[in-house]
């Protein structure tokens, strides 16, 4: 079965922890609106459906239009291994999973605290008391949750959770690659705290199938104007 995915094309966004996910489980799957433009994300939007998402990304898996990209990746993991079998397992991956989803949306207050519909010039005297209050303590509080999590796993600092790669190794490799990206400076000189962290970034990036997307052309890049992430050298330091 052939998932299609539906997000804006050209941004990784929330989007690319799907993507991920995806890659990572070798899955079938189209990612729409790369290959059909942005109409077919809109139209598959506006198609009346007794559940419909309330945006994007969302999965289409047969019938079923899957929204809310914690929500995706607790059906992903469940299909493809990449989450623990049991009640409690699965519900400690999303408990995770939901931490990542807040620290990125955190980074991206940082550049439009204000929302979207402000530009980043307009909003920038208050992109820059965020962004300051994000790196002096948001990113190492985060980071120090993952680092314990990592220390206190009974199953050994490589995963998350368990003895296995989940889903939430993946975001949060995707939210430290951002994190690089967006706060090089800061980054820099916080993420050598946090050990366990940063090697589990390194094998994941070292995993033959995320080594393969990482370098096709199906990864987005980075963008300084789009995504959760964005470099503004005002915001980093
Ligand atoms: N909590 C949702 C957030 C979804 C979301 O905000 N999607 C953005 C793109 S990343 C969007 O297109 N939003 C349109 C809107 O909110 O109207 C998720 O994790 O999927």
């Amino acid at each position: 079965m052939t998932y299609e995915f539906y997000y804006w094309p050209h941004v990784q966004g929330r989007g690319e922890f799907v993507r991920l996910a995806l890659e990572e489980a070798g899955a079938d799957y189209v990612d729409v609106a790369r290959v059909k433009g942005v109409e077919a994300l809109k139209a598959a939007m506006a198609v009346e459906s007794a559940e419909p998402p309330f945006a994007p990304p969302f999965l289409r898996v047969g019938k079923r239009l899957i929204g809310q990209t914690t929500n995706i990746l607790l059906f992903l993991g469940d299909r493809h291994g990449l989450a623990p079998k049991s009640a409690a397992g699965r519900l400690w991956t999303n408990q995770i999973q939901l931490t990542i989803a807040d620290f990125s949306l955190e980074a991206h207050d940082t550049h439009h605290p204000l929302g979207p519909r402000l530009s980043f010039a307009e909003q920038q005297a208050a992109a820059m008391t965020r962004a300051d209050w994000f790196r002096s303590e948001r990113i190492e509080r985060f980071l120090a949750w993952f680092e314990t999590l990592l220390a206190r796993n009974p199953r050994g600092p490589g995963h998350l959770v368990g003895g296995r790669l989940t889903y939430a190794d993946l975001a949060l490799f995707q939210t430290v690659e951002g994190l690089r990206y967006a706060f090089p400076r800061a980054m820099a000189r916080i993420e050598p705290a946090f050990p366990l962290v940063v090697a589990l970034n390194a094998r994941i990036a070292a995993r033959p199938r995320i080594r393969a997307y990482l370098g096709s052309s199906r990864r987005i890049g980075f963008h300084e104007r789009a995504g959760l992430f964005r470099y503004h050298p005002e915001l980093d330091g």
